[in-house]
């Protein structure tokens, strides 16, 4: 894993500005910052990301730790690599992984190879297995009938003729230099192969007769010992591996990680996928101190609105524009918290500050986030600098930021009539003397230009809570924040609305101009006509 990678996210159930100002802000250093997001985004976010070309960032559910995060990536072998092959790459790295294409098969360390090796030392009958391309690339020589595999017991042929012949078995494969008086006993003996050392080659005619014989002839061109010292060396890692290794699950964390390296004293693990694919090697001795994640908050300092695992990482800096919560950090970091509409418009200052160029995309992007969180620039928390901010977005954009907005806001109404549950999340109970009215209320900027496309949708759960609350009047304020103005929808008990607001109500809905508060406007005209809320 790159630990000096920098994860640059916003908070959980994410809003537009938490999405955008993460891509914005990783994009001032991309060698180094990786923007994600900490949720699903929403219908707003996704059209915001299409108008701007590019793609979500990925998700990020967890901070902490895992194997994958803290395995090293190691060369590999096949399970027909040689004991030349592996002890080689033994010099580089302390643990060799056997893949059959990536699945793990084993692990090989120096300790395996020397197991096998010694276990054959004071065997007086060893078997070797060499197959042709092993051996090929393992001994320098050549084979003088067609290769074949080389199986059975080693014999070195340096004592006399007779102990020779006594001693000479049909599983044997010889090893001699230029004893061609030799030759007779071994195809009386049928052996399974002579390996002629120092390059030597018998003459065509006992060649032929060794051929005829089905013995395989191979010339080494080292002398006898190294000969067989390489023969040990052409053993296959297969032979030696570690096949049944303690593996552990890519997602693993690091508490779980202690716990079983406490429980096996093994010094590698494995890090291996469900299916077998191998992915890393973890070093016992990696747990001791482990890396900690790089984080970047975006649009939150609240460790409960953050992404999990945020205690076990370091975090480099926050850039936000919500109060300051109860926050600790180990050292020194870079905090930017201004009470201004959104988090984008801080992040597109720092490409002020900073003299970084912005791409049409980012500014896309920032110009989103901004016209979200301020509602196209009404909200209560804009500023001056949105307003700067907005514009220098919008020049580089390319893209009017009245259109931008009512694209979001549509999207945003697109998801409410899809789970039109959202209407009513507000709704709120009061009784007027004896009349019980319930009073919901969404506000949208142009939204009483929306009303038309929403009008099915409100009067379908406003009609639910007429019924379920006994409510002899239900009303649904959809508040228009660009016109400061209220179209009122009245459900029941009609004649009631038509009498507070003296106004017709005709197809059950009245425009309010200037009329956007619930509790300083709607409920006390109720009262003073009604009566007491009680
Ligand atoms: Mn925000």
């Amino acid at each position: 894993m790159d630990m000096d990678m920098v994860y640059v996210v916003g908070h959980k159930n994410p809003d537009t500005d938490s999405v955008v100002s993460a891509v914005g802000y990783a994009a001032l250093k991309p060698e180094e910052y990786v923007a994600f997001r900490a949720g699903e985004p929403n219908d707003e976010t996704l059209e915001v990301f299409q108008l701007a070309g590019t793609d979500v960032p990925p998700l990020l559910s967890s901070l902490r730790l895992t194997a994958l995060d803290m395995s090293k990536q190691l060369t590999s072998l096949d399970e027909k690599a040689t004991f030349l092959e592996a002890s080689k790459l033994l010099e580089k790295q302390k643990v060799i992984p056997v893949l059959k294409s990536d699945k793990l098969l084993g692990i090989v360390t120096e300790k395996d190879l020397f197991r096998v090796i010694q276990k054959e030392l004071y065997e007086e009958e060893v078997t070797v297995r060499l197959e042709p391309e092993v051996l090929i690339k393992t001994i320098p020589g050549r084979f003088l009938t067609p290769p074949r595999v080389i199986e059975g017991v080693p014999l070195v042929l340096a004592s006399s003729t007779e102990t020779a012949g006594n001693r000479v078995r049909s599983n044997n494969v010889v090893i001699m230099g230029d004893r061609w008086d030799l030759l007779p006993v071994l195809l009386k003996r049928r052996v399974r192969a002579v390996i002629f050392t120092m390059g030597l080659s018998p003459s065509e005619n006992d060649l032929e007769q060794l051929t005829n014989a089905g013995i395989v002839v191979f010339s080494s061109s080292l002398h006898t010992y190294n000969t067989i010292r390489l023969m040990f060396m052409a053993f296959t890692v297969k032979e030696a591996m570690n096949v049944n290794p303690v593996t552990v699950s890519p997602q693993d964390g690091l508490d779980f990680l202690r716990r079983l390296s406490n429980l096996h004293r093994h010094r590698y693990f494995p890090v291996v996928e469900e299916d077998g694919s191998f992915r890393g090697l973890l070093e016992l001795a990696d747990l001791a101190s482990p890396p900690r994640k790089k984080v970047l908050l975006v649009d939150h300092n609240e460790p409960g609105q953050a992404v999990d695992g945020l205690q076990e990482a370091q975090v480099m800096g926050i850039i936000d524009h919500h109060r300051l919560g109860a926050f600790t950090t180990d050292e020194p970091v870079k905090i930017i918290i201004e009470p201004v509409g959104s988090t984008s418009t801080l992040v597109a200052r720092e490409y002020v500050r900073q003299d970084t160029h912005m791409t049409r995309q980012v500014a896309t992007l920032l110009l989103g986030g901004l016209v979200s969180d301020t509602l196209n620039l009404q909200s209560v928390t804009t500023t001056p600098l949105d307003v700067d901010i907005a514009q220098f977005l919008e020049e580089r954009s390319f893209l009017p930021r009245d259109e931008l907005a009512s694209r979001l806001f549509h999207a945003r109404v697109q998801a409410v009539l899809r789970d039109p549950s959202a209407l009513t999340k507000d709704f709120k109970l009061f009784t007027f003397g004896k009349v019980r009215v319930g009073i919901a209320q969404i506000e949208i900027p142009g939204g009483s230009s929306l009303a038309p496309i929403m009008r099915d949708a409100i009067e379908k759960v406003m009609t639910e809570k007429l019924e379920k609350e006994r409510l002899d009047l239900a009303l649904f304020m959809l508040t228009d924040i660009t016109q400061k103005g209220t179209l009122l929808f009245a459900f029941g008990q009609r004649h009631i609305a038509q009498m507070v607001w003296a106004k017709p109500f005709k197809d059950g809905t009245e425009y309010l101009p200037s009329v956007v508060s619930r509790k300083k406007q709607i409920v006390p005209l109720l009262e003073q006509i009604l009566g007491g809320n009680g």
